[in-house]
């Protein structure tokens, strides 16, 4: 007995629907319309304080290669040259064990949920990288990329071997707080917001908004070399573990697709910059990188299958982004 296609559609229709809802709430809570809704980072304490002062070989970076919120903290602790100072690990996403799972730590954790568990026992929030951890305590010192960067920009400048590289200099705070604030909720965050969208609304403000803010930084980006003048911060970091995952994974896989990073004039050219600093490309494992986000995000490509993507070479080809005239005027 043939079983009517429409039926059979309508039918896997909404089992799926209703199957897909149940992942995406577990993946990304959404605001009641729909909207991603990003949780809070619990743990804030600072390197440089009483309880936890700034000491070599003391603290581990748990990062994972997908996450661009990681990469921040590697690059910045690459940048420094803090990799004699502060420990690195690399948890692994493992959608069979619904999370970040860990291999040979030296805690003897084998997720980073167990991580969590042991720096505070009865933890039952958000397990999620990066994580930087009293190795001496057995404490997570904070677990919020936007702090970590700070603190490894400046908390272990005695022991770092570029401890006059500022990367969030003093004057130029105001201007770089003020542009994160718009990017971090409309590109870092707004690629997620597209692609853990729930309803059409949701995904149709988020990808306006997206690329307004694209548009406006290549522009910025046409007459100064870095976000706030000829001066690599980390404002530029920020945006750029965003960029660097934008044509591989968030145009196909979050329907970022109005435009590629490689069709900007500027922002194109800034992003190979960057790239190709020293020890920059190094945190990039552009196909491990996609292959994990398209795999270990289950509930966006069911079928597993990994698209072919931007090639990956065109990250390494020529850029004049040094013979920009210096200007970090805003006007
Ligand atoms: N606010 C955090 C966000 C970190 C974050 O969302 N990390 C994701 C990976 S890209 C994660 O580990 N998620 C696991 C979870 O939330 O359970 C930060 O910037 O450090």
């Amino acid at each position: 007995m043939a079983v009517p296609p429409k039926f059979l559609i309508q039918t896997a229709q909404f089992v799926w629907h209703r199957l897909w809802q149940t992942l995406m709430s577990q993946l990304a809570p959404s605001d009641p319309t729909g909207n991603f809704q990003r949780v809070e980072s619990q743990f804030r304490h600072w390197v440089g304080s009483e309880q936890f002062p700034a000491e070599p070989n003391r603290y581990r970076l748990y990062i994972g290669l997908t996450c661009p919120w990681a990469h921040r903290t590697a690059i910045t602790r690459i940048l420094k040259g803090l990799e004699d100072v502060v420990d690195l690990s690399v948890a692994i996403a493992d959608v069979s064990v619904g999370g970040w799972r860990l291999e040979n730590d030296p805690t003897g954790c084998r997720s980073m949920k167990e991580l969590y568990q042991l720096g505070q026992a009865g933890y039952s929030g958000r397990c999620s990288v990066p994580v930087l951890w009293d190795c001496q305590t057995y404490q997570i010192v904070n677990n919020e990329s936007a702090e970590i960067i700070v603190m490894l920009n400046d908390a272990f400048n005695r022991f770092a071997k570029f401890p006059e590289r500022d990367l969030y200099p003093e004057p130029l705070r105001p201007e770089g707080d003020r542009l994160n604030d718009l990017i971090y909720h409309t590109v870092n965050n707004g690629v997620y917001k597209c692609g853990f969208a729930r309803t059409q609304a949701a995904y149709d403000q988020a990808a306006t908004a997206l690329f307004q803010t694209l548009d406006q930084l290549d522009q910025r980006l046409g007459d100064r070399r870095y976000l706030l003048g000829d001066q690599l911060t980390l404002c530029d970091i920020r945006l750029f573990t965003t960029l660097i995952r934008f044509d591989l994974v968030y145009h196909g896989l979050f329907k970022c697709d109005r435009r590629r990073i490689c069709d900007y004039k500027n922002l194109w050219g800034y992003l190979r910059d960057i790239y190709q600093l020293p020890g920059v490309s190094a945190t990039c494992p552009l196909k491990t990188i996609q292959q994990e986000y398209y795999t270990s995000l289950f509930p966006l490509n069911p079928s597993g299958i990994i698209p072919l993507g931007i090639d990956i070479h065109r990250f390494q080809s020529p850029h004049d982004r040094h013979t920009l005239a210096i200007n970090s005027d805003d006007s």
